[in-house]
């Protein structure tokens, strides 16, 4: 336990009158502009000790935004406002100099419009509140190159959040002030100022809302909303949409990937990324528990990795984040026992999901029965007779990785692992079969810049339409789309290919019936270790393929089903290429690369060509 006493906030006196909260030159005169515009009570420059950890959570139960869990140490339960719940896409701008640089997949406004927008909005907008001081690094601090952040925010809970998911703290400040390194500016505020006569609420928010990146300036404003995405700046605003821009000019990728490491029973081991739309089960996939004997799956992270090429030309990856934000429903002993095991150790916040009447917490999928009572997301009494579900479809946990029992050692290892695979994926009903393989790197290309999902509940919307979503990335690209889809092609250009990974698409949600309306063709879980054993067999040389219209599927048999109750004819159909269910695909393939206008490379077009033709051929 440390013994660390927190500082308290500092009163504030703005202008030539304000306090050193830092001696990083371009930070105090940030802090003291943020403190000018916004006009908070006080701020509070963050030690991300224990202490101090413990007089926020203190607060924030004091205000009820977190309920404390007595089932489990240290950890709390947040219920949001019924109207911020997850990411707001249509509210999610990346404002880069010049149009065409956004693309046509990104919402854009010309950056100096924007501040002055956002100005107006945060004038006054802390009155009555903290400021805190959040100094974060994405990725380890041991780095040659540390990727520094700084959130200035209002919400404590957001504080919480971000000591969970980044590290941050002293430590960081430290590193930031012996150096004096750039970093990339976050401004956060849940817009709700407390003027005189206004009462604070639970969850405070604003209908007003924005997500704003400025790729040129690398710095991430947002208004409104307290929610994960929205909120927790160092995550997708500036580890994927202004990581991906610093990407494409420096020659790496920042990506929407897990990382695992799979060890075969003769102990071969391999890295592999894997990108899947929001809530399509990468933590699951992350920290799987293979049903083959002998086969084991360690985590490295579970939605973002950065990578770059290492001196042996292969692609190395790292993840940038400390913690999980993983979907809670869904999650159980069966389903995922691992991330239930790195929930149980406590030190973790939980939002918009059930309260149990012994003070610990439970959403719908831990377990198969429902308790007797709960109180909802909504703090309603619920039973298992009552109309919804007791959690909301996109409430989360959010947990410190480094309680993962299945956490790789190399997980914090500044160098990152080299991987041998990159696996894209979706959730397809029909079409897509379980598991295909690329022909070389540019085909990986396109089947990622192809890649389709049901939309899920990650993100406020309809659920279940079908959208394109390239590399899994669409509403994170942080500039023109098919820019994004080049620099892939041009990573690949100057690799030796023997040293790229492999490229497989997989599709764990296929059903039966020419809709897809059956039962999932593929049990999922724990039974996917074996289509990994198949990406594996293929890296080493042991798999034979069949070559198909859409690339390589596993030849009859290839995919190991010892002792799994599955039929021959379901196998099949997990597996099939139907030629008519590709040609409906074609036009709307042909529609989607239409759409991204002439950046799209000309390499993904006659990529699509060889489809076509494979198809009627
Ligand atoms: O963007 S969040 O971090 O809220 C969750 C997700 O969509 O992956
Ligand atoms: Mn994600």
């Amino acid at each position: 336990m440390s013994t660390d006493t927190p500082t308290a906030p500092t009163p504030v006196t703005s202008g030539p009158a304000a306090p050193r909260w830092t001696t990083h030159r371009e930070l105090q005169a940030w802090i003291e502009e943020v403190v000018v515009l916004t006009t908070p009570d006080a701020v509070h420059v963050c030690e991300g000790s224990e202490a101090e950890r413990a007089a926020l959570t203190d607060a924030l139960v004091g205000s009820r935004t977190l309920t404390r869990l007595t089932a489990k140490p240290d950890s709390f339960l947040a219920w949001s406002d019924p109207t911020d719940v997850a990411r707001v896409e249509d509210r999610t701008f990346i404002c880069s100099v010049e149009e065409k640089d956004a693309g046509p997949t990104n919402n854009w406004m010309a950056p100096d419009e924007m501040k002055a927008v956002l100005t107006d909005l945060f004038r006054g907008c802390m009155t009555g509140r903290t400021l805190y001081v959040v100094p974060f690094v994405m990725g380890s601090l041991d780095a040659e190159h540390p990727m520094f952040g700084v959130e200035l925010t209002d919400s404590a809970y957001v504080v919480a959040s971000m000591g969970i998911m980044t590290r941050s703290g002293t430590e960081v400040l430290d590193a930031l002030e012996r150096t004096q390194a750039r970093y990339v500016p976050c401004l956060h505020s849940v817009g709700m100022p407390l003027a005189d006569g206004v009462e604070d609420v639970p969850w405070p928010s604003n209908p007003t809302k924005y997500i704003v990146q400025f790729p040129e300036e690398r710095a991430v404003w947002s208004f409104g909303s307290g929610y994960g995405g929205n909120a927790l700046l160092g995550k997708k605003c500036y580890a994927l949409r202004i990581a991906s821009a610093m990407a494409r000019d420096e020659g790496w990728l920042a990506e929407h990937m897990l990382i695992l490491k799979l060890t075969s029973p003769q102990q071969e081991t391999h890295y592999i990324a894997a990108a899947f739309p929001s809530a399509c089960g990468k933590t699951n996939l992350a920290m799987l528990e293979p049903t083959l004997p002998g086969w084991t799956v360690q985590t490295l992270g579970d939605d973002i990795a950065w990578l770059r090429f290492g001196d042996d030309g292969r692609l190395w990856a790292s993840n940038p984040e400390a913690g999980l934000f993983g979907v809670a429903p869904g999650t159980g002993w069966d389903t995922n026992p691992n991330a239930m095991r790195t929930i149980a150790q406590g030190h973790s916040l939980f939002t918009n999901v059930a309260l149990t009447d012994d003070g610990d917490v439970w959403w719908e999928g831990m377990t198969d029965e429902p308790p007797a009572h709960l109180t909802d997301w909504h703090g309603e009494s619920w039973t298992p007779d009552s109309d919804g579900p007791s959690s909301h479809p996109n409430s989360r946990f959010c947990t410190p990785i480094a309680q993962c029992p299945v956490l790789a050692p190399e997980y914090d290892d500044p160098r990152g692992v080299p991987i041998s695979a990159i696996l894209f994926g979706g959730r397809r009903r029909t079409t897509v079969p379980l598991v295909t393989e690329a022909r070389d790197w540019a085909h990986g290309v396109f089947m990622g810049a192809t890649l389709s999902s049901e939309t899920t509940a990650a993100s406020t919307g309809q659920t279940g339409v079908v959208r394109r979503d390239p590399m899994a990335m669409l509403p994170f690209i942080g500039y023109d789309a098919g820019d994004y889809m080049g620099h892939w092609l041009d990573m690949g250009k100057g690799a030796d290919a023997s040293r790229l990974p492999r490229v497989f698409y997989v599709n764990w949600f296929r059903r039966a019936g020419a809709t897809g309306d059956g039962p999932f063709l593929w049990p999922g879980f724990g039974e996917n270790g074996r289509v990994l054993k198949w990406v594996v067999d293929r890296l080493e040389g042991r798999a034979a393929a069949r070559d198909t219209a859409v690339g390589r599927v596993p030849t009859y048999g290839g995919i190991d089903t010892t002792g799994l109750d599955i039929d021959e004819e379901t196998m099949a159909a997990a597996l099939r290429v139907d030629h008519d269910e590709w040609a409906r695909e074609l036009p709307r393939l042909q529609e989607w690369f239409d759409s991204l206008g002439t950046t799209l490379p000309s390499t993904l077009r006659q990529e699509l060509e060889v489809l076509r033709s494979r198809l009627v051929g």
